[in-house]
């Protein structure tokens, strides 16, 4: 004992306080021991969870790049494995087919064609099959419902269709699909409360039926567009359905620039200075008069058009002349029936077999 505090201490009080202070030493060390273990122990933390988001963010960004790819090259040829990874970065298990398919159908705009939404819905349906085993008997029980349920939301809210499918019609319009067998009424009421309470929405989707209007064009493709009062070409990419052509600026804008209903409309191979593939579509009955149709402005207004006709160039003979059999064809095509009695009969052919 070096230090004397208090001259007036007894010699046993300085030892106290000398062992306390000892004693506070060593509680210091412990707590700065403490400290470091705690930091190391956060460090550790933060470690983890900045893995978990760099996962989450890669997952994220891969997500992304897929869903860019599909809508940037609608046209090119969809590898089956690309297709494959997609729908596999989606997360459907314990989600009825409903909730599964409004998510798959947030995730991106379904190609056109026929043989492209069959490969689309065949993944989705194989996905949805594995993360909830059980559920159906096989795929195609899976495809054929989804594709019910999607014709049963533009039943129950495009306002055009008049005849509303009833919850006892969309249940026996599903007899037998499970490989010969119903499925539970119970799961079928829940789907069709479900879509009935809330229909399907697509990403920027005001409220219109667009899932519908994009989902299966008759037709789509880059064509050259004549203005209308400035009689500037530019290139657009349209789309038919529904009796109506729309034109885009680009693929993956989900609003279009401009809406022409072909309704009284006529098309027909028209020639034009220095554009040999030319078609025009023009009112037969009131000539000099303005198409119905409406465009958007630069300044994002929607306005009344203010074509007589729309004069549009395709790349080819070949292209336009589809084109004008594609636009004469449209109006009275059932866009799904194709592929669902495709799939029913495979379903009819399977049970047949057993
Ligand atoms: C525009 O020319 C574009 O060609 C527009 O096409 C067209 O609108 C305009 O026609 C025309 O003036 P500038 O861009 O050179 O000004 P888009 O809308 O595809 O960009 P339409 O009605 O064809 O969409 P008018 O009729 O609005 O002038």
């Amino acid at each position: 004992m070096t230090e004397s505090y208090h001259t007036d201490l007894t010699a046993e009080e300085q030892m106290e306080i000398e062992q306390l202070k000892m004693h506070k030493q060593i509680l210091l060390e412990d707590i700065e021991k403490l400290k470091n273990q705690i930091e190391n122990v956060m460090t550790d933390i933060q470690d983890f969870k900045s893995a978990e988001d760099n996962k989450m963010l890669e997952r994220e960004k891969r997500f992304c790049s897929g869903k860019k790819k599909f809508n940037m090259h609608p046209k090119k040829d969809m590898h089956l494995q690309i297709l494959k990874a997609f729908v596999e970065l989606h997360e459907f298990s314990d989600l009825n087919l409903v909730q599964a398919l409004r998510q798959f159908l947030w995730s991106f705009r379904l190609p056109g064609e026929a043989q492209k939404i069959d490969r689309m819905m065949e993944a989705f349906a194989t996905r949805y099959c594995n993360c909830n085993a059980n559920v159906f008997q096989s795929t195609d029980t899976c495809y054929i419902l989804s594709f019910a349920i999607i014709m049963l939301n533009t039943s129950l809210h495009n306002p055009n269709v008049k005849d509303k499918t009833s919850l006892e019609r969309f249940i026996s319009m599903n007899r037998g699909i499970n490989n010969g067998q119903d499925l539970p009424d119970d799961l079928l009421t829940n789907l069709y409360n479900s879509i009935r309470n809330e229909p399907f929405k697509i990403p920027e989707d005001d409220g219109n039926d667009l899932t519908h209007t994009f989902f299966n064009p008759d037709r789509e493709g880059w064509l050259l567009k004549l203005g209308g009062r400035v009689k500037t070409w530019k290139r657009r990419w349209f789309i038919l359905t529904d009796n109506c052509l729309y034109y885009f600026e680009f693929t993956t804008d989900k609003e279009p620039r401009g809406i022409i209903p072909l309704e009284n409309l006529c098309v027909r191979e028209v020639m034009f200075p220095r554009k040999p593939y030319c078609l025009e579509l023009y009112n037969p009955n009131s000539r000099g008069q303005k198409i119905k149709a409406c465009k958007t402005e630069t300044d994002g207004r929607v306005v009344e058009g203010k074509h007589q006709s729309y004069t549009i160039c395709a790349a080819s003979a070949e292209e336009r002349d589809d084109w004008i059999e594609s636009i004469r064809a449209s109006i009275t095509k059932d866009p799904f029936y194709d592929l669902v009695s495709t799939r029913k009969k495979k379903v009819i052919n399977k049970v047949a077999e057993k």
